[in-house]
């Protein structure tokens, strides 16, 4: 059985007043299978721990350095992450893959690295409209799990996300149809190359998902969660979708 996660990323969004929010957040009590995640901007994740000490939410970032250490200037390692207490990191993002020429490859690594340091990697995939409109979705996604995904991964130290790059903070999101079919493929492939701990690891949707749709999305088999954008900015929007998770 996967567990279920509802993950929020700000982005470059959030203040250190927005922390304040945690404390609404960690009011709710998920069922035990489902596990909340705030990742904020680098340079809150550290109050973010603090605040959330005193429930169960849990705090992640937003990228990472693949290195231990080094001449990276101004980059952090997943070991920093985790030595601030930090549980997850998102990799992969398309708005990495297309700011910041990220590859599979990249995100393999930074994704290893997370795992190495004890934290869980989201590892984001998704499509463009070109290569959706063209047919070829199913093809790119899966060559994205392929090729960024950690091949000694566990069920619990990995997290992937679909989030087609048309549906991200647009408004538009996939059919029902087509989110079902990619997820489908996804735990299909993950069984094919990790075995049964292929079939528990979680798969979140993201890209657009809001209060008014994200029970339709929780209903899907194989979508265990979501990566939330805008609507993880305020209590009043997250804490709907939470509880239409759990
Ligand atoms: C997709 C998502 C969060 P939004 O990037 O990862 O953002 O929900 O704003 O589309």
């Amino acid at each position: 059985m996967q567990r279920k996660l509802a993950a929020g990323n700000w982005k470059m969004n959030g203040a250190r007043a927005d922390l304040s929010m945690i404390d609404r957040l960690n009011t709710s009590h998920p069922s035990p299978d489902c596990d909340i995640l705030l990742c904020p901007p680098a340079h809150l994740v550290s109050q973010a721990v603090a605040q959330a000490a005193k429930g169960t939410l849990k705090i992640g970032a937003q990228n990472c350095h693949s290195a231990e250490t080094g001449a990276y200037t101004g980059d952090i390692s997943a070991g920093m992450f985790a030595e601030i207490g930090a549980s997850h990191v998102i990799v992969g993002h398309s708005e990495r893959r297309e700011g910041y020429g990220e590859t599979d490859t990249d995100a393999r690594a930074k994704a290893t690295a997370a795992q190495a340091a004890g934290l869980i990697p989201i590892v984001c995939l998704g499509e463009s409209l070109s290569q959706r409109d063209a047919g070829d979705a199913l093809n790119v996604i899966l060559t994205q799990l392929a090729g960024s995904v950690p091949a000694d991964s566990e069920a619990d130290t990995l997290v992937v996300a679909y989030e087609p790059i048309w549906a991200i903070g647009t408004g538009k999101i996939p059919t029902m149809d087509e989110i079902a079919e990619v997820h489908q493929a996804l735990r299909a492939n993950l069984i094919d190359a990790l075995g049964q701990t292929g079939a528990a690891v979680p798969l979140l949707y993201g890209g657009s998902v809001k209060p008014a749709n994200a029970a339709g999305i929780f209903a899907l088999e194989h979508v265990n969660g979501a990566l939330v954008g805008g609507a993880s900015l305020t209590a009043q929007d997250f804490s709907p979708i939470i509880q239409a998770l759990s």
